[in-house]
């Protein structure tokens, strides 16, 4: 059965992305310390030069899959989808390079399918596909994504929700707890980080942080969805 949109909405608050190669620490205490933090979703994205294949890189995500399931974090697999299907994981999520979204949903049916968009009409076509929520960025300058697109601020979150889009939407690129608020008060339902989390000197300070500025700015937008229509 697919999760209802308000479940959806509540992981984006705090969505960890991250592969081995991004981590200072030992990748797996830094998923440890994130979790103790407060991460409400994980993203395994396994790219990059230093990046595991083969069985190191099935091995790797199996454990930080246990750790995710041992704390009710959902564990979603970045562009892979076969990757996704037979890890049995709780969701996908795509850019606009992978697969189209038809035949992801009609591969993973029930799972969590999220798709990063850069403008109006990407957006509108995957929540058209049945996208379950969008990824937006980058918000700010990030040295995470080589291929990442132009900065683009919290311009299109911000006509998303003037057009009445309630789709669940999470930023992402160069967001740190101090940028934070401009994200969720453009109307994104929480942020994505990369580096923030994995390169922190304290990953479970630093991870507390960043909920307590996605907890406190979400009731803030959450009232002012109440009143669309
Ligand atoms: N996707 P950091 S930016 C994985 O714009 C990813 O779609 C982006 O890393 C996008 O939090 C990005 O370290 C990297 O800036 C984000």
């Amino acid at each position: 059965m697919r999760a209802d949109v308000q479940r959806i909405r509540n992981w984006m608050k705090l969505y960890l992305v991250m592969g081995s190669s991004n981590c200072k620490l030992n990748p797996l205490d830094v998923v440890d310390l994130a979790i103790a933090g407060g991460i409400t979703l994980f993203q395994l994205r396994e790219k990059g030069p230093n990046a595991l294949a083969g069985e190191a890189r099935d091995g790797f995500a199996r454990q930080v899959q246990s750790r995710c399931q041992g704390h009710g974090i959902p564990f979603i697999i970045n562009d892979d989808i076969e990757w996704a299907a037979a890890l049995q994981a709780d969701g996908v999520h795509i850019g606009q390079e992978d697969a189209p979204l038809h035949e992801v949903r009609e591969r993973l049916s029930d799972r969590i399918i999220g798709v990063s968009v850069h403008n109006l009409e990407e957006a509108e076509r995957a929540i058209d596909e049945g996208a379950d929520y969008l990824g937006i960025g980058p918000i700010y300058a990030t040295s995470t994504k080589l291929d990442a697109q132009a900065v683009q601020g919290t311009r299109l979150i911000r006509e998303l929700r003037a057009r009445g889009i309630t789709i669940p939407i999470v930023g992402i690129g160069g967001i740190t707890a101090d940028r934070a608020d401009a994200v969720l008060l453009a109307g994104a339902d929480g942020v994505a980080v990369v580096s923030t989390i994995t390169m922190a000197e304290d990953v479970r300070v630093e991870t507390s942080r960043l909920r307590q500025t996605v907890l406190r700015n979400n009731l803030t937008y959450k009232s002012s969805l109440d009143h669309l229509p």
